[in-house]
């Protein structure tokens, strides 16, 4: 089939799993057209059969926009893309403004192109976003107006019914997935590089926006330093990495927290990570604790929205109520302090990340491709 993708091209679940999604489906033999105002962070060099359509953003062009019209851009280069090649399907992610566009370039087809629009909902356009006044008519709108819709978790898809008053049958869970290739357990561990030899190895990986309560991460670490050498690595950048660096500081730990900014690979980090932290305030799925999972990772996070159907408290990591950095903390000290509990954990992580391999979950959306296209 061809494929048209729009993401967010830049660091963020949502345009990490569009990109990957878009890559295991040429690789089964799909044309993936990406539509989008920049290369997707995880498109590196050449795949055959993906093609990367560029959006204009040239704010400033025009003296009357004082702010350049970016969605217009956007579908009309997805028209654009469309009518060309010929798209049988457009498949969006993040609902704000993607579901808008893409409805918009539907709409400008003639009735004898036939595209479908599918819209996979990734969290905040939902928990966030489309809850903001000036949002939710066109967000609730878009949802509806698409041929199919999709939910990277059940807690999302209750959700969007909760506040968008969507049917219960539009909205199909179809749960992030992973690269097994690519995320997998070190076949050696070496921390070299990363910490000292005697350290744990401690792994946030996000986009430092309030919900993921960075400051938090730098808490809960505080507390396993206090009881072991251990070194925090915290990857990504955003609005909260000032606040966070300053906790540190405040906590005294900040020579043992190496703020490393946004990495386009971070498996080989992972791989060699004792412990992922995320203990966002609300997480429609959490892609990255995932994929430190598949690297046979175990997760300390927060018991909320979507993270409890990814990770099983006590089994594949820990979870407690957004906050609750003391148990966090020590729960994760007791299972860092006893090496064959821990070990039990790590291979429990990596069998529930088997679960959402790409192999299962990608035929998922091919088949509704087909569903929506027949
Ligand atoms: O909704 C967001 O915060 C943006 C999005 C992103 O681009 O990072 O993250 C969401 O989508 C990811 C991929 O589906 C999920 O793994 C994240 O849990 C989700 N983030 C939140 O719900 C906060």
């Amino acid at each position: 089939m061809k494929i048209g993708i729009t993401c967010y091209p830049t660091y963020g679940g949502s345009g990490a799993l569009a990109t990957e999604l878009g890559l295991d489906l040429a690789r089964r033999g799909h044309e993936v057209h990406f539509i989008t105002y920049a290369m997707p962070f995880r498109l590196r060099g050449y795949t055959e059969r993906v093609y990367f359509h560029e959006v204009d953003t040239a704010a400033g062009r025009y003296p009357l926009f004082e702010h350049y019209p970016y969605t217009l851009a956007l579908a009309s280069k997805q028209h654009e893309v469309a009518a060309r090649e010929r798209l049988d399907v457009l498949h969006v992610h993040y609902a704000i403004p993607h579901a808008t566009t893409a409805w918009l370039a539907r709409e400008m087809l003639g009735p004898e192109h036939r595209l479908k629009v599918i819209t996979t909902l990734h969290g905040t356009d939902i928990t966030l976003v489309g809850q903001e006044e000036s949002f939710h008519p066109i967000t609730k709108f878009s949802i509806e107006r698409s041929d199919a819709v999709t939910a990277v978790s059940a807690f999302l898809k209750e959700e969007t019914i909760r506040t968008f008053g969507c049917a219960q049958s539009k909205i199909r869970v179809i749960p992030n997935f992973v690269n097994l290739a690519e995320y997998r357990p070190a076949e050696t561990r070496s921390k070299e590089g990363l910490c000292p030899a005697d350290h744990k190895l401690i792994t946030h990986i996000s986009n430092f926006r309030e919900v993921k309560r960075v400051k938090d991460v730098v808490r809960v670490f505080s507390r396993i330093r206090r009881a072991m050498p251990a070194t925090l690595l915290m990857i990504g950048d955003g609005p909260e990495r000032d606040d966070a660096e300053r906790e540190a500081r405040l906590l005294e730990v900040d020579t043992d927290v190496r703020f490393l900014g946004k990495l386009d690979s971070v498996a080989s980090i992972l791989q060699q990570s004792d412990f992922f932290v995320l203990p966002t305030q609300a997480e429609s799925f959490g892609l990255a604790a995932l994929e430190a999972m598949a690297c046979g990772v175990p997760v300390v996070g927060s018991r909320a929205g979507g993270l409890p159907e990814v990770v099983e408290d006590g089994v594949s990591g820990i979870l407690e109520p957004p906050g609750s950095v003391e148990a966090m903390g020590r729960r994760a000290v007791e299972v860092l302090r006893d090496p064959a509990r821990r070990a039990t954990m790590s291979a429990a992580a990596l069998a529930r990340a088997t679960r959402y391999s790409a192999d299962l979950i990608v035929p998922m959306y091919e088949s509704l491709y087909r569903e929506v296209a027949s």
